[in-house]
């Protein structure tokens, strides 16, 4: 595993904690990020024979997810990255599985918009610490649909015991359409321009969403690591979102995801010595 390039900090921490969602620059070595694009950019030519295709996988974007169930090379880079240190460290869990990868790629000119959800809405588990770790393999900016925030509003949800659906009259209805609520002064927007190698790690109930891609000749590319953390259990109840090879059985409610499916990226060595 390779540490960060850069450390994580309390700034760091207390953005996330604050506003569900912090950017991280510069922590993944550029010939990580150059590996990754390569490999993207092949997995972008057949996504079906990479990974299982996402519900938004189309012409206008690329949505593959669970490549690393068939790419060795990919599973590599994953299993060997920064990730896991940098999201334990920020979200302070101990250890870190990898719950699933997801390529999200939007060629130039693409009208796809990621209309506001919550991922928490898909995940068949409890608890906060499933994260997701979008790491930008191509430069993200306003032109080429970089994904923006409600910042802090995952407190309200979870705070409240909101869960936010696909639809009206799904659990809690659908998560709103924060387009028309741009001007309202009690959200906070927060969104970045990204470099290749920066990230925005975001909680699960965080609402976001992203534009088209306006640029003539600016490919938007990011992968997105969904991750497990100390508190998380199973609940696989109905809407949910399956997991390829691992049937619902196999998922006992209350339980801890562990096993090969869901290898551990990161245990913070602090909390085994202080086990030891
Ligand atoms: O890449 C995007 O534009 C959206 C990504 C997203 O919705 C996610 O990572 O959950």
């Amino acid at each position: 595993m390779s540490s960060p390039l850069q450390p994580v900090t309390a700034e760091h921490r207390a953005a996330y904690a604050r506003d569900g969602v912090v950017c991280l620059r510069g922590m993944f070595a550029p010939e990580w990020v150059a590996r990754m694009r390569r490999l993207a950019d092949t997995i972008m030519g057949d996504p079906g024979r990479h990974g299982h295709l996402g519900p938004s996988q189309g012409e206008d974007m690329t949505s593959v997810c669970f490549m690393s169930r068939k790419d060795a090379e990919l599973r590599d880079l994953i299993l060997n990255s920064p990730a896991g240190e940098i999201s334990g460290r920020v979200i302070g869990s101990s250890t870190i599985r990898l719950y699933h990868d997801h390529l999200f790629a939007k060629p130039p000119q693409s009208s796809r918009i990621m209309k506001w959800h919550i991922d928490a809405t898909a995940w068949p588990v409890t608890g906060e610490m499933a994260p997701n770790i979008w790491i930008a393999l191509s430069p993200v900016t306003a032109e080429n649909g970089r994904i923006e925030f409600v910042a802090g509003y995952h407190r309200h949800l979870v705070d409240n015991n909101i869960l936010y659906g696909y639809r009206d009259g799904h659990w809690d209805g659908a998560c709103p359409d924060f387009e028309t609520r741009r001007g309202d002064p009690s959200l906070r927007f927060v969104t970045w321009n990204l470099e290749p190698g920066d990230a925005v790690l975001f909680h699960p109930f965080t609402p976001h969403f992203s534009r088209g891609n306006a640029s003539i000749d600016q490919p938007r590319v990011a992968l997105a690591l969904r991750l497990f953390g100390d508190d998380v259990c199973w609940n696989p109840i109905e809407g949910k979102a399956r997991i390829p090879d691992v049937s619902p059985e196999n998922m006992q409610p209350g339980k801890s995801p562990d096993g090969p499916f869901f290898p551990v990226l990161w245990r913070d060595p602090s909390a085994a010595r202080g086990a030891a």
